[in-house]
């Protein structure tokens, strides 16, 4: 197999549970992490049950790791204190303990929410000025920027996987636009892994929708092609031709609801 140990963070999360068993072919171990409980080792895996924001806990599981996807940490819009911990902090702790262990590249799941105050009107690509919607899409800035300077610095290449909406299926129609099958996610991690060159990267993730906000030139060395699209779901949410209403942020930006939560938000 192509890698000794990978790390997967955010084990237990609902995307570290589907990637649990897809990544399995790309390591002969996998080491699985997450402050949460993630159940019984299985068959070519590891178990570290660990804090991000635990410095040190976090140096002794990059020991050993070929690779990580850095999955780990607070989803969505949270108070300050609990993202600094968990998002800001266990991020430079990553990368603080791949540098020293050698680590060659992470996966870092970044998101929508890094440029959720563009509009829905708006067509950008990876060059386009970050633009974060919530404290939360602020510190996944922060990882990209970090992940940019241990390149820089250090040489660990990563490329920060911008992820739509990942779920089962669109649930509203917004994510007509955002989503992101199971199945291109994964695509996408392969790529991101094995190309041989990555640098820096970022990679918006999404999958073929029509109406796409997302322009995915700069990343075309890493050779992703989405299979999926939302298509398929059209008939859960037709397209009425309708203008939505003048006053509604949530579908005028493109993070959608998230411009609409937090501490910051009053109304
Ligand atoms: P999730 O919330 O289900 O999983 C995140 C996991 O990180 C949880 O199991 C949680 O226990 C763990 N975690 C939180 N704080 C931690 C800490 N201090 N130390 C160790 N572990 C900690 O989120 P989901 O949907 O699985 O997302 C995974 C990653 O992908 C997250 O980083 C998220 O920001 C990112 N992402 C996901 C999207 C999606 O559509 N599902 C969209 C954009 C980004
Ligand atoms: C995210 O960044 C969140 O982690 C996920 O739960 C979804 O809310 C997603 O963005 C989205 O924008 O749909």
């Amino acid at each position: 197999k192509p890698f000794k140990r990978l790390l997967l963070t955010g084990a237990a999360g609902g995307l570290g549970k589907i990637l649990r068993d897809r990544i399995k072919p790309w390591a002969d171990v996998v080491r699985l992490s997450d402050i949460g409980d993630m159940g019984e080792a299985r068959e070519g895996e590891e178990i570290v049950q660990c804090d991000l924001a635990d410095k040190a806990a976090v140096f002794k599981l990059l020991e050993g790791v070929d690779a990580v996807l850095h999955f780990g940490g607070i989803s969505t819009e949270n108070t300050f204190e609990n993202i600094m911990a968990a998002n800001i902090a266990g991020t430079y702790n990553l990368y603080e303990a791949a540098h020293k262990h050698g680590v060659k590249r992470v996966v870092f799941a970044s998101s929508n929410h890094t440029i959720g105050y563009y509009k829905t009107t708006d067509y950008i690509d990876a060059d386009s000025p970050m633009r974060p919607d919530s404290l939360y899409g602020v510190s996944k800035c922060f990882g990209e920027s970090l992940s940019r300077y241990y390149y820089d610095r250090t040489g660990i290449e990563t490329v920060c996987l911008r992820i739509g909406s990942s779920f089962p299926e669109p649930v509203n129609p917004r994510m007509m636009v955002t989503w992101f099958s199971y199945d291109d996610l994964v695509e996408s991690l392969r790529c991101a892994l094995f190309t041989p060159r990555v640098g820096h990267t970022i990679l918006f993730g999404a999958s073929a929708n029509p109406g796409s906000w997302w322009d995915n030139s700069k990343a075309s060395h890493l050779g992703f092609k989405p299979k999926d699209s939302s298509t398929r779901f059209a008939a859960s949410f037709p397209d009425t031709g309708a203008y939505p209403p003048k006053d509604d942020v949530a579908t005028i930006y493109q993070g959608g609801g998230f411009l609409m939560s937090g501490p910051q938000y009053k109304d």
